[in-house]
């Protein structure tokens, strides 16, 4: 552990050390200090990123582009950042429940609490002792900021941006929540991970959707992740057969990280699988009413998106299960006041029925849809009812 020297002729504790003492205690298990000028590459990087278009629909990377390009255009104070990381490794290969159509998949980190709270609140008080000790200022971010964590991390020597774009550590492999600490103090700064992916390419052949151009890059727009949580809209078809179960984001390049051999079960319990939300069964989820949504994710990440982004996502995963006694709750729901829930059962309706069947249905159900989008829909799987019968001798 180094000693500032500055700290020494004040002949005062390290206060590195008091920050790595009081994050252990605060449950974060890894820390790390870098300097705000220590990520030149992430502002080109980033830039590119958003001239391609791969951000989508969230615009914000877009508008904070020359605040999130650079710590110091975010706050030119800046001196210090304390980078922190909190494990939440899951107690089993998440992937294991794509063998059970029947039951929706949650990605790991939204299966219980959500870690914006939990996370801001103990960066808070880490922060303020750190004012406290310093007599500096200090700024507390997590994910919802301007700021380039993941980069930030790799500087201060968390572990290194693998070929998943995500941060990897050789103690919890891919499974780590990380916030930062911004401060006027003067901290000496850790040295950079290295990258240890050499030859490895699991996480990019892992993607169901194919969502990186080239390693270390992703395209956000193809990601599940993105296209369960940040998109508003209908997901789109030719994505919708392979998101398969997974009704909230998705760990497919994360579980597939041989790193992950060094990682562990979250500690923190607030980030420990809730029972229900380990495996629900499609057929209850497909029932919830506004408030049963907001009864059933209270406290969760989920809650975000709403209901109607919510059942949009089952309503797909119900398409792909193959369960054709989920169709009735699926006709239900086609009835919907949501026009994005609405179209999504019209797509689910189309997967679970024979086409004779899925006829029956739009005939009583499409002379009255108002939504442009819900009789595109219909028309879409018409089509390929039609074309099905057609192709049986
Ligand atoms: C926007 C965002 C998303 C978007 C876009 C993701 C992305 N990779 O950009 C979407 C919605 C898809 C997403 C998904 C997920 N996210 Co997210 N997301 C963010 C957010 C808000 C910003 C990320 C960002 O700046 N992206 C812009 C791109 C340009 O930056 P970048 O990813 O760092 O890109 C770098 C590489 O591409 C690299 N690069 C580019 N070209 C080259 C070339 C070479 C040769 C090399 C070496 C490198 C390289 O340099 C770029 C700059 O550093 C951060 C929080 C934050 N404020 O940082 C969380 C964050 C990254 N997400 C997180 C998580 C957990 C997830 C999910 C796992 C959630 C889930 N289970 O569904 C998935 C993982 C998907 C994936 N493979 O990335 C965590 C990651 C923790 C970690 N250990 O890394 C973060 C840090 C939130 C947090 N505070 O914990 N996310
Ligand atoms: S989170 Fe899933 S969809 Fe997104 S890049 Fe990783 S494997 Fe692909
Ligand atoms: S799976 Fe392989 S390539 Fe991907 S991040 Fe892990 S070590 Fe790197």
């Amino acid at each position: 552990m180094r000693t500032s020297t500055s700290e020494k002729a004040a002949g005062r504790p390290d206060l590195r050390a008091m920050i790595r003492g009081e994050a252990a205690r605060l449950g974060f298990e890894a820390v790390g200090f870098t300097t705000p000028d220590s990520i030149p590459q992430a502002d080109a990087r980033l830039r590119d990123f958003v001239a391609r278009g791969w951000h989508g629909s969230m615009a914000w990377m877009a508008e904070t582009l020359e605040r999130r390009a650079s710590p110091s255009a975010l706050w030119p104070e800046v001196r210090s950042i304390v980078v922190l990381g909190m494990n939440y490794g899951p107690a089993a290969d998440p992937r294991t429940l794509q063998a059970r159509p029947d039951r929706g998949a949650i990605s790991v980190y939204a299966r219980n609490r959500d870690y914006h709270d939990v996370v801001k609140g103990r960066l808070k008080e880490l922060a303020g002792k750190i004012a406290a000790r310093s007599g500096g200022d200090v700024k507390v971010f997590v994910d919802t900021a301007p700021v380039m964590e993941k980069p930030l991390a790799e500087a201060a020597g968390l572990g290194w941006q693998g070929k998943h774009t995500n941060l990897v550590s050789r103690d919890f492999g891919s499974w780590l929540f990380l916030g930062a600490i911004f401060t006027t103090a003067a901290l000496e700064p850790d040295a950079a991970a290295a990258d240890h992916c050499g030859n490895c390419r699991a996480c990019l052949d892992a993607c169901p959707t194919s969502a990186f151009p080239a390693p270390y890059r992703l395209d956000a727009r193809r990601c599940i992740s993105y296209l369960t949580i940040e998109n508003k809209g209908p997901i789109p078809n030719e994505f919708r057969a392979a998101v398969g179960n997974r009704i909230y984001g998705c760990d497919d390049c994360l579980a597939a990280c041989p790193w992950n051999k060094f990682a562990r079960s979250a500690a923190e319990m607030k980030f420990r699988a809730r029972a229900d939300l380990e495996e629900p069964r499609l057929a209850d989820l497909l029932d919830l009413d506004d408030a049963a949504f907001r009864t059933l994710f209270a406290g969760s990440p989920v809650k975000r998106i709403g209901r109607d982004r919510f059942l949009r996502n089952v309503l797909v995963a119900a398409g792909n299960s193959g369960e054709a006694s989920l169709a009735t709750r699926c006709r239900a729901l086609a009835e919907d006041p949501s026009p994005l829930v609405r179209g999504a059962a019209v797509w689910a309706l189309s997967r679970l029925l024979d086409a004779d069947a899925f006829e029956r249905a739009a005939a009583g159900l499409m002379d009255g849809e108002g939504d442009d989008c819900v009789r595109a829909e219909w028309r879409g799987a018409l089509a390929l009812a039609e074309k099905a019968k057609e192709s049986i001798p």
